[in-house]
C-alpha cells in the first residue's frame, strides 16, 4: 500500500478550463444530463449507439452478464468491415478520403472509402486463396503503411482474428507471439523507414516463421523494394496476389461475440497476455467514444499519432475512425526526422483538425522549442487528445498554449488494452478539464477508486482505479488463458482491477498515477519488468536480474537493471551494451534499459523475495524506506555506495 500513499501525496492542480464557446456551439454532446441518463439505463444508451450501426440481425438482449463473463448485443451479426466500408460507400463518403498516409521520405497516398473498400475485398479473397478460413488467426507484422489496415479490415470482414505485432518488436517477440496464437498466415514488408534508416523486416519475419510451424505462408508487401530472402512455395509478394483477386467479398456474418482480434500485452509475468477482443460490443464502443470524445464532424482530418501495433492505433487509427465515417491520417515515422518539426508540417500539409498523441511526445517538444511549432500554421486544429500514460500539468499547458492556441480542448483519455476503448476521459463540449486529470469516466462507464476490498475510498485518498460494471468493449478473454483473464475480476468479484493507482478529488476528477504492479510506461509503451529481466537472463553472464521503473523527463519511465554477474565476468561498458542489445534481441529497442548496475547481490526479504520497492529508491537514487525486514540489510548501502548517492 505504499505506492498509494505517494498517490495522495501529489499536488491538486487549481487551474481549470472551460470549453470554449466556438467549440461548444457545434459540439456533438453538450448535455451534461446525459451522465444522470446513461446511470439510470446503461443498457439502453449503449443501445442507441448500436441502433446507428449496421446489423445482418438484431441482438436479443443487450449484456449478459456472469462475472466475470460478459456478451454483448447477444445474438446479433454484424461485420465489422462492412460498418467500417459497405456502410460508407453506399452513401456521399463514397469518394470521401478514409485514409490519408505519409510516408517517411515525404511519399503519400490517399485511399477513399471506395478505393480502401475495393482494397480490403480484394485481400479479403486472397487470404480465401490461401486457405485462412474463418476462426484461423492471422499474424500481421506490418509497419505503418496503408497495407497493415487493409490486412486488418480483409480479416475481419472473412472472420479470421488478426494479431497484429509491432513492426519494432524484435523477432523472438513475434515468434512467442505466435507461438501463442498459433497464426497460420503471417503477413510482412520488405522493410520499412526509420530515422532516414531501412530496417530489415522481412529477415526478421523470417526467423520467427521458421521456428513457428503453425505458419504456412507469408505474404509480403514491398514498402521499399530492396532485394529480401523469398522462401519458395511459403512467401508470396502482395502485389502479386492482389493482381487477379476479385474485386468483391461477400463479408462473413459474425455473431456480435466472434472473436475479433487478439492483441499482446504485457501483465506482471515475462509471458505476455494475448487480450482478446470481439466484436459486437468492441464497434460500438469504439464507434460512441469517436463520435463524443473526438466530435467527429464530417469534414474533419483526425490524427492519431500512435503506431497500429498498439491498441491506441487498433481503436482510433483503425475501426473507431473508419466506424464513424472520417478521414484517419497515418503517417510511417518518428516526430523529428528530419527535424523537430516533422509532426506540425503533417498538420498544416493535411489541415488535420483533431490530433491525438502521448504524453512523451509532448515533453519531447517542449524541449526542442516553440520555435518548431511556431513556422506552421495550426489554425486547422480545434480538438487536442492525449492518451498512453499520465500527462503532467506543465505539458498539458505547453500543448494547450502552443499547440492548441488557447483555443483546443484537450481530452486525457484513460484506457487500456484491456479496455479496448476509452473509459475516462472529458467531453470537450462538457467538461471544464484539469491540466492533468482525465477528469470523469465516460458515461454508461462506471469507474471507482476503491481500496483492496473493493470500498470507494473518501476524496484525496489514493486507491485502485476499478471498474465497477461491464462495458462494451472490454476484453473477453486472455487467448487460451482463462484463469489469467479471472484474475483481473478476482481481486473482488464482479470488480475489475486495473491494475492503475489513482485517487479522486474533491470536486470527483479523477487523477491516475500509473501502474501499482511490475508494468511500466516507458514513452508510452507498456512493458513488464519481467520480461526485462527474463531476457537478461538469457546472456551467460548473469545469474539473476531485476528491473525496475524510474521517473524520466521525456520517457516518463525508464528501466533501471540491477544484475548479478556469473563467476568468471567482469563488469565492463562493453558488457553493459551487450547486455541492453540482448534485450533490444530479445524484446525490441523501446526495452533496453537505459542503466544497469552490476551488484553482488540484490535486497531480498528472508523468504527470498526481492524487495522491488528498495529496487525504486536505488534507481531513484532517493532515502530509502525501511530495510529492517531484509536478509541482509548491508547489501543496500553496499549498492548505494557503488551508485555514488
Ligand atoms: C491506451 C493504452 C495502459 C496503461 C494504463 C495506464 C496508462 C493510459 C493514460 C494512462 C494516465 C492516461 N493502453 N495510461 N492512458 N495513465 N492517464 N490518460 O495506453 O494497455 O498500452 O497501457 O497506460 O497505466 O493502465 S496500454
Amino acid at each position: 500500500m505504499e505506492e498509494l500513499k505517494d498517490i495522495e501525496a501529489l499536488l491538486v492542480e487549481e487551474r481549470t478550463f472551460t470549453p470554449p464557446e466556438e467549440f461548444v456551439e457545434r459540439a456533438n454532446i453538450t448535455d451534461p444530463g446525459i451522465y444522470e441518463e446513461a446511470r439510470r439505463d446503461p443498457e439502453r444508451f449503449w443501445a442507441n449507439f448500436a441502433q446507428e450501426l449496421e446489423w445482418f440481425r438484431p441482438w436479443k438482449k443487450v449484456l449478459e452478464w456472469n462475472p466475470p463473463y460478459a456478451k454483448w448485443f447477444v445474438g446479433g451479426k454484424l461485420n465489422i468491415s462492412y460498418n467500417c466500408l459497405d456502410r460508407h460507400v453506399k452513401g456521399p463518403r463514397k469518394n470521401k478520403a478514409a485514409i490519408i498516409w505519409e510516408g517517411e521520405p515525404g511519399d503519400t497516398r490517399t485511399l477513399t472509402y471506395f478505393e480502401l473498400y475495393r482494397e480490403v475485398n480484394k485481400f479479403a479473397n486472397v487470404l480465401k486463396k490461401l486457405g485462412v478460413k474463418k476462426g484461423d488467426r492471422v499474424a500481421i507484422y506490418l509497419p505503418m503503411i496503408p497495407e497493415l489496415p487493409i490486412a486488418m479490415l480483409a480479416c475481419a470482414r472473412i472472420g479470421a482474428p488478426h494479431s497484429v505485432v509491432f513492426s519494432a518488436f524484435s523477432s523472438k517477440a513475434l515468434q512467442e507471439r505466435t507461438e501463442d496464437s498459433k497464426a497460420k498466415l503471417l503477413i510482412t514488408a520488405d522493410g520499412y523507414y526509420r530515422g532516414g534508416k531501412v530496417e530489415q523486416l522481412k529477415e526478421r519475419a523470417d526467423e520467427a516463421a521458421a521456428a513457428c510451424p503453425s505458419i504456412e505462408k507469408v505474404v509480403v508487401v514491398k514498402r521499399i523494394g530492396r532485394e529480401v530472402p523469398m522462401q519458395k512455395g511459403r512467401d508470396f509478394w502482395w502485389d502479386e496476389l492482389m493482381r487477379d483477386a476479385p474485386a468483391y467479398c461477400e463479408p462473413e456474418q459474425m455473431d456480435s461475440e466472434d472473436m475479433l482480434y487478439i492483441l499482446y500485452t504485457s501483465g506482471t509475468t515475462g509471458k505476455p497476455k494475448g487480450v482478446v477482443h470481439t466484436t459486437g460490443g468492441y464497434l460500438v464502443g469504439v464507434y460512441a467514444t469517436m463520435k463524443w470524445i473526438f466530435d467527429i464532424k464530417e469534414e474533419d482530418t483526425f490524427w492519431c499519432t500512435a503506431d497500429i501495433g498498439w491498441v491506441t492505433g487498433h481503436s482510433y487509427i483503425v475501426y473507431g475512425p473508419l466506424a464513424v465515417g472520417t478521414t484517419s491520417l497515418i503517417y510511417e515515422s518518428v516526430p523529428n526526422y528530419p527535424q523537430p518539426d516533422r509532426f506540425w508540417e503533417i498538420v498544416e500539409k493535411y489541415s488535420v483538425n483533431i490530433f491525438y498523441t502521448a504524453p512523451t511526445a509532448i515533453r519531447a517538444f517542449t524541449r526542442d522549442g516553440e520555435e518548431w511549432p511556431n513556422k506552421h500554421d495550426l489554425s486547422s486544429l480545434r480538438l487536442l487528445g492525449s492518451v498512453g500514460e499520465p500527462i503532467n500539468p506543465e505539458a498539458w499547458m505547453w500543448y494547450h498554449r502552443v499547440i492548441g492556441k488557447e483555443r483546443c480542448p484537450i481530452v486525457d483519455t484513460w484506457w487500456q488494452t484491456e479496455t479496448g476503448m476509452i473509459l475516462i476521459s472529458p467531453l470537450p463540449g462538457i467538461t471544464r478539464t484539469k491540466p492533468g486529470s482525465a477528469t470523469f469516466p465516460f458515461p454508461g462507464v462506471e469507474a471507482e477508486i476503491v481500496d483492496k476490498d473493493g470500498r470507494p475510498v473518501p476524496p484525496g485518498r489514493g486507491g485502485y482505479l476499478a471498474i465497477m460494471r461491464p462495458w462494451p468493449a472490454m476484453l473477453r478473454t486472455i487467448y487460451g488463458d482463462p484463469a489469467r483473464y479471472e484474475k483481473y475480476w478476482n481481486q473482488v468479484p464482479g470488480i475489475y482491477f486495473t491494475g492503475d493507482g489513482a485517487k479522486k478529488d474533491e470536486d470527483g476528477y479523477f487523477w491516475i498515477v500509473g501502474r501499482i504492479d511490475d508494468v511500466i510506461n516507458v514513452s508510452g509503451h507498456r512493458l513488464s519488468t519481467m520480461e526485462v529481466e527474463s531476457a537478461l537472463v538469457e546472456h551467460p553472464a548473469v545469474v539473476e536480474a531485476a528491473a525496475v521503473g524510474k521517473s524520466h523527463p521525456l520517457k516518463g519511465q525508464a528501466l533501471t537493471a540491477f544484475v548479478i554477474l556469473a563467476p568468471g565476468y567482469e563488469e565492463s561498458p562493453a558488457l553493459v551494451q551487450e547486455l541492453r542489445n540482448k534485450v533490444a534481441e530479445v524484446i525490441g529497442p523501446i526495452a533496453k534499459p537505459d542503466e544497469i548496475i552490476f551488484v553482488p547481490d540484490l535486497p531480498k526479504t528472508r523468504s527470498g523475495k526481492i524487495m522491488r520497492r528498495i529496487l525504486k529508491d536505488l534507481a531513484e537514487r532517493r532515502e530509502l524506506g525501511d530495510t529492517t525486514t531484509l536478509r541482509d540489510p548491508a547489501i543496500v548501502d553496499e549498492i548505494r555506495k557503488k551508485m555514488g548517492y
